[in-house]
């Protein structure tokens, strides 16, 4: 007997059931969710994301939210973490101040993180990812890669059809959404991920790469943050397309190893596999500045909110790390890198903070900076994470005080308090 997949070029996101080629509606349920695409049945490489993540578990535990516009946000850094959909068209956003969140949508239901929970149900997704396929390579909470290649025998079904289901399996078992991108590699397949949400499925493949990515902007290259956009379009570069013409030796001239990057994801060429053990070696941030700055005080404003930014990144994908990492790079482009390892991993910002600071309080003798960057590396899992701390008494005390800050935040709002050190300089001591 034949297979659906054989027989037909489509088939329904909602039934599965196979369709002739020119459908708008399903032959069986009516739906619109077609899938169609002449290498549908060859790609195997997915991205999964799920949708508005912290606000669609929220929706889904307390079903009143459903219609509402949701913000989750609001605690430590008086920031949106994520806002669902129906927000979203209020022209909420994710880091959003959350004052201003509210200018844009003042009905919005505003929920505190409750990160535990994030992370039991990013687990649950993980898990049933694993049941696909053993290639799953997790790129935060909410994230993955999977290689599904080979496992049409397993599920009897090629991959495209594999994924459908399990959209559908996720909804009805975990209560929440994904969005499917499906290509041929990692850099079509995250992006493809991005273009439909949410309950988005799209195929990137082989034949349209070059095409499809022609008139998108730079900034959909991964690597290619603000700062490096800033600096191509000060060389007159802002689309893909413009980067399709260029000689792999003269991207290579200007722009060094991220040259060739730019070379080759531009055409669509991109040989990462999913790799199972190929999480982050670091999670780090960094800064370029408008001036260069050589002043103590000064950069240790930056260092404090870059450290913000690295502990909540740990949070989010679940992870700690235990060697803290400074990198500065002065004004004449030389980059410095100062390491120290602490005797517990550590997903809290400050003590990655105060190491900065110790690491930072020897290299300022007046040189200039253009950036600095602060991280951590030898990264575990957060089991075994800032214990509570018996020999240094003053470091348990500033985790109290930082406990005690973030519930003052939370029931008075963003700025009511903030360290010495975000707000003003703090002094050196
Ligand atoms: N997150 C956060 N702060 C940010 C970005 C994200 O706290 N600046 C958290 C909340 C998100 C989760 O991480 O729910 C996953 O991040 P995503 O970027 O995947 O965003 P969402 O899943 O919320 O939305 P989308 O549907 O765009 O993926
Ligand atoms: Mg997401």
């Amino acid at each position: 007997m034949q297979t659906d997949a054989q027989q037909f070029p489509g088939f329904c996101r909602d039934c599965l059931t196979g369709q002739p080629a020119g459908m708008r509606r399903c032959r069986a349920c009516g739906s619109p969710r077609l899938l169609y695409h002449a290498e549908l049945y060859q790609l195997t490489l997915a991205h999964i994301d799920c949708d508005a993540f912290y606000a669609s578990v929220e929706k889904r535990d307390n079903p009143e939210l459903a219609d509402k516009p949701v913000i989750i946000g609001g605690g430590k850094r008086g920031v949106v973490s994520t806002c669902c959909y129906i927000a979203r068209i209020h022209g909420v956003r994710s880091a959003m101040p959350m004052f201003k969140a509210l200018e844009a949508c003042p009905q919005a239901i505003v929920i505190k993180p409750d990160m535990e929970k994030y992370v039991r149900v990013g687990r649950q997704v993980r898990m049933l990812m694993q049941e696909l396929t053993p290639l799953v390579q997790p790129l935060s909470i909410d994230e993955a890669f999977l290689e599904l290649k080979g496992t049409e025998r397993l599920h009897h079904d090629p991959p495209a059809r594999t994924l459908a289901k399990f959209a559908r399996r996720i909804e009805t078992e975990i209560g929440i959404t994904i969005s499917v991108g499906l290509s041929y590699c990692k850099f079509l397949a995250k992006v493809a991920s991005d273009l439909q949400k949410p309950r988005g499925f799209s195929v990137i493949g082989a034949a349209e790469a070059l095409d499809f990515l022609k008139e998108r902007p730079v900034t959909m290259i991964w690597g290619v943050g603000k700062a490096f956009a800033t600096t191509l379009e000060r060389d007159g570069i802002r689309s893909i397309g413009q980067l399709q013409t260029m000689e792999e030796t003269d991207l290579m001239k200007r722009y060094g190893t991220m040259g060739q990057r730019l070379y080759r994801l531009s055409r669509g060429q991109d040989e990462r596999t999913v790799d199972i053990n190929g999480e982050a070696k670091s999670v780090s941030s960094e800064t370029t500045f408008n001036d260069d700055l050589c002043d103590y005080d000064d950069l240790v404003t930056h260092l404090r909110r870059l450290s913000e930014q690295v502990a909540h990144r740990l949070r989010k994908a679940d992870i700690a790390g235990q060697t803290v990492v400074l990198k500065l790079k002065t004004a004449d482009f030389k980059s410095r890198t100062r390491n120290r390892r602490l005797d517990s991993p550590t997903r809290l910002a400050d003590r990655i903070f105060r190491t900065g600071m110790q690491l930072l309080d020897k290299e300022t003798d007046g040189t200039k900076f253009r950036l600095i960057g602060i991280g951590v590396s030898d990264l575990s899992n957060p089991d075994l994470a800032d214990p509570p701390d018996l020999v240094d008494a003053q470091a348990t005390r500033r985790a109290a005080a930082e406990a005690a800050m973030n519930t003052l935040r939370d029931k008075f709002g963003k700025a009511t308090v903030e360290t010495g050190y975000t707000f003003g300089k703090g002094g050196r001591k």
